[in-house]
């Protein structure tokens, strides 16, 4: 194609759809112009289109990225033409480790690569043609940018949560509250630790001490907690940010370390987080995680005590199986466990906590088949049969879910079952040798046979009533726990955002001034030698704020930036709010968003808890920040690999890797061909390959292995938009990924057909061009046939596009140029329409042709076209013809046809006299476009 091109141009050949020119010539026009920029304005209807807003790395755009933004950029486009007013901005989410690492290694500021990258990125961006107002553009790593993200952040600080009027209040109202009556009556979510005190004694403690129980309140806080430490990263890591005990990215080991760090009060949302769900539209497997993630459980604690009468309380999501429980079960940090191991068994069990603490508590969890435990020693009395039970000490049980404590009923719940067959311990003996563990969960109660109170009750009433019977005897009560955690929001990095807070000693004070709190300067990105964050390196003047003795060393993790990022694109220049409440308010809630699956828990569960706690601090009227969410699937790469035989530089081909010892390793596939490895490219690759050897196949070839797997850098299977964009236009890229079948779906992408898309844009081209490539259309009245064509194609890409289908537009629009072209339909009042339904797909060759139209406004805010019935009606209608009730034969009829031409007609058919004969015609009905019944 490139060939063709050139040649075309050397000699002066008539040009046909000169895609390369087009589109450089819409870019600069697009730009100069400010087509995409938006103003609010109160008399049109707002649309929010946003993408999830990317990390520019390095590597910089591969086909897979831009897929849902050429989704979102379709859709902002059709609404605008649907008359709505479109926010689609884009930005950078321009914090994170990748360009921090690469100074580390190189010296150079994070900064300049981040703004490289960028560089990049926004070439890449323009190039495919998207819509987006680019005037709003953000980076979160900006100073104007991240002023507001410490904003946020001390509004946090400067919060509790109440669970009365549910909903966070400025910690001034706290603090009223422990002047005037002390923390009693104080209904909040605050730390396990904290005292209980009265009006007095708040008044006489010292500000020291006044700080540290505010911080047992506070939204944002700072606590001794277990965090996993990355020890190669250098830093803390949140949850979802490690996978398996390793490290997201970079796939480094975790391990799991006190520290005193900040964090979020995300469990106070809990709720709320959960019945948030209920009015959005997410899909269905996203809420689930979303629900399964903050994990309510609606149970009971209840007290054992041990033959020590020391009590051991346990959380039970089914109390009303109580009478199953034949051991209870203590996580090994549980702080009983020194005062009830017996003394013979004290070694042991110290011995055996030891070995479990350098395991994190997922791989605790997620590792069901080797769970380990240990018997304390000692005994429990059972309240209810007053029974002997073991008390053991087990893996499979985490200190910090429910009291960390459990009642074991192995024939109720599977890890109890199968702790209790690798023990060897009790199992009541009805159940014994029966797999009852699934019965639990069942809606019956039916496996506690020997608990008669609770025969034949559903499993909820039986919950229920078991709840009021160990509420009676006072033993336990009711309890709802949640598994998700509070957020961890300390990095011990350099490229994030700063904490707009001092310390005073080892009390942390907010920062008042209305100064962002800059990113100072270091000399290196290294933690100190004493173990500090970098930070820790900035001399006091290199500070641009400096107060108390020391200011924070942390900084804010990766997703600070982007829990509110789409709230800053509504107004990206306020100097003086985050975003001002009348444009809050106009745009509201993001209307689409789309993006990929892997934030569910991350980005798209701190998002909705910022949203949340802004609004309960009045800055927004909307809680939940994103109404419709679209996860696309990923584009998948088709990867290559070659097989070393191990311990040499020898690689077999793919036919003959089982006769050797061999490890496969990723070749980029740039140097392969239809699987056959191009071997002296492939020597050149890499140094460690110039001596290769090469065992080929008996074509003397070597043919490499392929899988399709994720498209990415490191698999060396990625493809990027730049040279296809040379090749077919970007108008033919946006085209033919949506083309490659439904949005949601993960699809390995695939060349073959993108140019049958090209092939139908030039199509288009050539029906709109002479052969002289010059503008020409007719302005004759089409014809029914035009008009039926058309408005079906009108019908079926709006009622598409309204449920998102973007893959099945694409052959609607297909079918109706060909029917066109089938037609030889040129003319300007069907084209005109058909360019606009085509528009949001091919905006380029859209555009030009707009502008060969003679319109000299912009093509975006065309008005959609309208779909009118009248044209796809059939405009024959086949009649049956009856005779006294019975139907002989049909005829067809124009649909306008009058009833006289109809009675005409039906007289006049031969058939008639056939079977009239003789006889003489009473009447005739006539339906219109239903039956004729000729009475005689
Ligand atoms: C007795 C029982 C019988 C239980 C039965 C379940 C089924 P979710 O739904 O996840 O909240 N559990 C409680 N605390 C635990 C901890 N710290 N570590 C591990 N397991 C713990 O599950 C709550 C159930 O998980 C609780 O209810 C308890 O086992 C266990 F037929 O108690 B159950």
């Amino acid at each position: 194609m490139i060939l063709i091109y050139t040649f075309n141009i050397i000699y002066k050949l008539p040009m046909q759809y000169n895609f390369l020119n087009i589109e450089k010539k819409w870019i600069s026009r697009w730009q100069k112009s400010k087509v995409y920029q938006v103003q609010e304005e109160s008399s049109q209807k707002k649309y929010y289109v946003l993408d999830m807003f990317p990390y520019p790395s390095g590597a910089g755009l591969h086909v897979g990225h831009p897929l849902g933004y050429i989704a979102s950029d379709i859709y902002a486009r059709y609404k605008r033409l649907k008359g709505f007013n479109v926010l689609h901005p884009m930005g950078y989410d321009s914090f994170g480790l990748p360009a921090e690492q690469y100074a580390i290694q190189t010296g150079q500021h994070p900064q300049a690569t981040t703004n490289k990258n960028i560089k990049r990125y926004r070439e890449q961006l323009d190039k495919m043609g998207f819509s987006f107002d680019w005037s709003r553009e953000i980076r979160t790593s900006d100073e104007s940018y991240y002023k507001w993200t410490q904003w946020i952040f001390k509004q946090l600080f400067d919060s509790y949560y109440c669970n009365i009027e549910d909903k966070a209040l400025p910690i001034s109202d706290l603090i009223q509250e422990f002047e005037r009556n002390g923390n009693g009556m104080v209904k909040s979510p605050c730390d396990e630790d904290t005292p209980c005190f009265s009006a007095k004694e708040w008044y006489y403690f010292s500000e020291e001490e006044k700080e540290n129980i505010l911080l047992k309140y506070r939204l944002a806080f700072l606590s001794y907690t277990w965090v996993n430490w990355c020890p190669d990263l250098g830093t803390v890591l949140a949850n979802d940010e490690v996978k398996d005990g390793y490290s997201e990215r970079g796939n480094f080991p975790v391990e799991q370390k006190k520290m005193r760090q900040w964090s979020l009060r995300i469990t106070a949302y809990a709720d709320r987080l959960l019945q948030g769900l209920e009015l959005i539209d997410w899909h269905k497997s996203i809420k689930e995680i979303q629900k399964n993630w903050i994990g309510k459980s609606n149970g009971a604690l209840i007290n054992f005590s041990t033959i020590d009468n020391n009590i051991i309380e346990v959380f039970t999501t089914r109390p009303d199986t109580i009478y199953g429980v034949s051991f209870l079960v203590l996580a090994p940090e549980h702080n009983l466990i020194n005062l009830i191991t017996s003394p013979q068994n004290k070694d042991k069990v110290n011995n055996y906590c030891k070995s479990i603490s350098s395991r994190s508590e997922r791989d605790r969890q997620s590792d069901t088949k080797n769970i380990t435990g240990i018997f304390s020693g000692s005994y429990a009395i059972h309240p209810f049969t007053k029974e002997k039970i073991p008390i053991w000490i087990a893996d499979y049980v985490l200190a910090s879910y429910g009291t960390g404590a459990i009642m074991a009923v192995p024939c109720g719940d599977q890890r109890d079952w199968d702790f209790a067959q690798k023990y060897n311990l009790n199992i009541p003996n009805i159940f014994k040798n029966v797999d009852v563990s699934k019965k639990a969960n069942d809606n019956k109660s039916s496996i506690i046979k020997n608990s008669d109170f609770l025969n034949e009750l559903s499993c909820e009433d039986a919950i229920k009533k078991s709840i009021l019977n160990i509420e009676a005897k006072k033993i336990g009560k009711e309890k709802t726990n949640f598994k998700i955690r509070d957020a961890i929001f300390s990095r011990q990095r350099y490229w994030g955002e700063p904490f707009p807070i001092y310390y005073k000693g080892d009390i942390p004070y907010i920062i008042e001034a209305d100064d962002v709190v800059k990113l100072p300067n270091i000399d290196k990105y290294l933690p100190t030698k004493s173990g500090d964050p970098p930070l820790a390196r900035a001399k006091k003047d290199a500070w641009n704020i400096f107060n108390g003795d020391r200011m924070e060393y942390n900084t804010m993790p990766g997703w600070a930036g982007s829990s509110w990022y789409f709230l800053r694109f509504m107004d990206p220049k306020n100097k003086q709010e985050f975003v001002s409440k009348k444009k809050s308010e106009y745009w509201g809630q993001v209307d689409l968003y789309i993006g990929g699956a892997e934030h569910a828990v991350g980005h798209l569960l701190y998002s909705r808890f910022w949203t949340h706690f802004l609004y309960d601090r009045g800055y927004l009227n909307f809680q939940e920040p994103f109404k419709k969410l679209i996860n696309q699937g990923m584009i998948l790469g088709r990867s290559n690999f070659v097989y070393r035989i191990v311990n040499t530089n020898k690689f077999v081909t793919f036919e003959k890797r089982k006769e050797h010892e061999t490890s496969r390793i990723h070749v980029d596939i740039e140097l392969v061909n239809n699987d056959i490895l191009n071997i002296s490219k492939f020597k050149k690759w890499r140094p460690e390959f110039l001596n290769a050897e090469f065992i080929l196949n008996k074509d003397d070839q070597y043919m490499c292995g392929f899988e399709i797997e994720k498209m990415s850098k490191s698999k060396y299977n990625t493809q990027t938009p730049d040279d296809l964009i040379v090749e077919f236009g970007a108008d033919t890229l946006r085209m033919y990924e949506m083309f490659l079948g439904p949005l949601e779906q993960y699809k390995p992408w695939d060349i073959k057909g993108i140019s049958g898309v090209h092939n139908f844009l030039k199509k288009l081209w050539r029906l709109t061009h002479d052969e002289n490539n010059k503008f020409a259309i007719s302005n004759a009245e089409a014809t029914k046939e035009e008009l039926k064509s058309l408005h079906q194609c009108i019908k079926k890409v709006t009622i598409d596009l309204d449920r998102f289908s973007f893959n099945t537009v694409v052959s609607h629009l297909m079918i109706c140029l060909n029917e066109l072209i089938a037609l030889k339909c040129n003319k300007r009042e069907i084209l005109r329409e058909f360019i606009i339904l085509l528009a949001p797909y091919t905006p380029f060759i859209c555009e030009e042709i707009w502008e060969s139209f003679g319109y000299n406004k912009s093509i975006t805010y065309a008005e959609w076209p309208i779909f009118d019935e009248q044209y796809i009606k059939e405009s024959l209608v086949t009649y049956p013809i009856s005779f006294n009730g019975k139907m002989r034969f049909k005829l067809d009829f124009d649909t306008n046809a009058s009833k006289i031409d109809i009675e005409k007609a039906v007289y006049k058919h031969p058939k008639t006299k056939n079977y009239i004969g003789t006889q003489k015609i009473k009447k005739i009905i006539i339906i219109p476009n239903k039956i004729v019944n000729i009475v005689f």
